[in-house]
């Protein structure tokens, strides 16, 4: 990757960050994440993919409902908007760099401030992309996806293509549009709907299937405008079952995809998964990505986690190698990604306040991500995992069960197969043996 120049805004990394390997106490360094190391035939960078996102990392300012900013950003210090926006492009393609990171993804408001109506912001925001398109080419870093603010405006109180009111649905279209255009500049490879607040606070003032059909409207005109412009990029749906709403409608995998199969969309869209969204859904990453892949429609990965006991979104940096592990059997288990990546969308805690922090953040979460790729790795290539699996399910793929599965077997026939074989021979089901495998690899 071509070295960027500009060094302003992150003196405490003056190249990039290097890998040192395990034995290293330089915090500043990789302990395992080597971008050239072979793991299963790919290197680290292709299997990982690794995306730093612009609006927690750039935006962030350590505000939370109680309390104000903590964050003073050098990038942040010009009076005028758009140079504010210009210097954190600076900021963002310096960090990415000093990373080593090849992808970002934005939200058009991140990276340009709303003008005075509709079309100056839409001038805002092509002035910025155009800026943002000199650096890719400086750099050689690249778009995983765009994705529009359809949640921070209070017009978007009552949500976005959600909205009772059809001039609000026209708004979130229009910026859409502008948001697709940015992306599609931007030779990004994916774009991205995450519902905010597409879903409700009470339902004493709902039309819940009215709202879910006016979302699918929009993905559908979503779905022609790529067509029309030749975007040829993926889209996904980011699936979280709430807040800032009580019940947002793409609630979890499962729930997407009923809305995806009942609107006709799922030809259209694939999902990016969130660990933190996963558990506010009551569910692991792990079941997440597993009804997705199982379904063929897993994309991408919003990688990070929350905290067992606040019970928010979070946004914490993945650190637990257990979840990291997870994720990459999922993500090796179909084959690798194709248009998605790991996209750290996750936040430095409110008193982690210098530049360094974000640096210590993406490191740590990188180095979990390349053990978790290595372990599971291993484990597929042990084998011993998937054999009792296979083992489990073996009664399936032969004789009477072979028979049910391609519905040549009736009750009938069941009651028949029961009075001939009578009681079933239970069998273990090796929890504990199976937790224990997996530790010999983690441990
Ligand atoms: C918020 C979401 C958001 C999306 C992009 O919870 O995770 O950050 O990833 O709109
Ligand atoms: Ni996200
Ligand atoms: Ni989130």
């Amino acid at each position: 990757m071509p070295s960027y120049k500009a060094m302003a805004y992150f003196p405490e990394v003056s190249g990039t960050v290097a890998y040192e390997g395990p034995t290293s106490k330089n915090p500043l360094a990789f302990k395992h994440y080597d971008p050239n190391k072979v793991v299963g035939g790919k290197t680290m960078r292709e299997h990982l993919r690794f995306t730093v996102c612009y609006w927690h990392t750039f935006k962030a300012t350590g505000s939370d409902p109680f309390g104000l900013p903590t964050m003073v950003r050098g990038w942040d210090a010009a009076s005028d908007p758009i140079e504010r926006a210009k210097n954190t492009m600076d900021a963002a393609f310096e960090f990415f760099t000093k990373l080593g990171v090849e992808y970002w993804c934005f939200h058009d408001r991140d990276i340009a401030p709303e003008g005075t109506d509709f079309a100056d912001s839409c001038k805002i925001l092509q002035e910025v992309v155009d800026y943002a398109e000199v650096k890719q080419k400086e750099t050689g870093v690249k778009l995983l996806w765009g994705t529009a603010n359809l949640f921070s405006h209070p017009r978007y109180q009552a949500g976005a293509s959600t909205n009772p009111d059809p001039n609000v649905f026209a708004y979130a279209a229009a910026q859409v549009k502008h948001a697709m255009d940015a992306t599609h500049k931007l030779g990004g490879i994916g774009y991205t709907f995450w519902g905010g607040r597409e879903g409700y606070d009470t339902l004493w003032n709902t039309r819940m299937q009215h709202e879910r059909a006016q979302f699918a409207r929009l993905l559908h005109m979503a779905v022609n405008y790529k067509k029309e412009i030749g975007f040829t990029g993926q889209f996904y749906i980011e699936p979280k079952p709430m807040e800032p709403t009580k019940h947002q409608y793409d609630s979890d995998t499962e729930a997407c995809l009923n809305f995806l199969r009942e609107f006709d969309l799922m030809d259209h869209l694939k999902l990016n998964l969130e660990t933190n969204h996963a558990t506010l859904a009551g569910h692991t990453m792990q079941h997440e990505l597993r009804a997705a892949r199982e379904a063929g429609i897993l994309g991408s990965v919003d990688a990070n986690t929350g905290d067992e006991l606040i019970g928010w979104d979070t946004d914490q940096f993945p650190t637990n190698v257990y979840l990291t592990t997870q994720i990459m059997l999922e993500i090796l288990a179909m084959g690798g990604f194709t248009t998605g990546g790991l996209n750290f969308d996750a936040k430095v805690r409110r008193q982690s306040i210098d530049t360094e922090d974000l640096f210590y953040a993406h490191i740590g979460g990188m180095d979990a991500f390349a053990r978790g790729l290595e372990i599971a790795q291993a484990i597929i290539d042990d084998g011993r995992l998937e054999a009792v699996v296979e083992e489990r399910y073996s009664g399936w793929s032969h004789g009477f069960g072979e028979k049910v599965m391609s519905g040549h077997r009736t009750f009938a026939d069941c009651e028949d197969h029961v009075l001939r074989h009578g009681e079933p021979v239970r069998k273990s089901g090796r929890q504990e043996r199976l937790e224990n495998l997996i530790n010999e690899f983690i441990l």
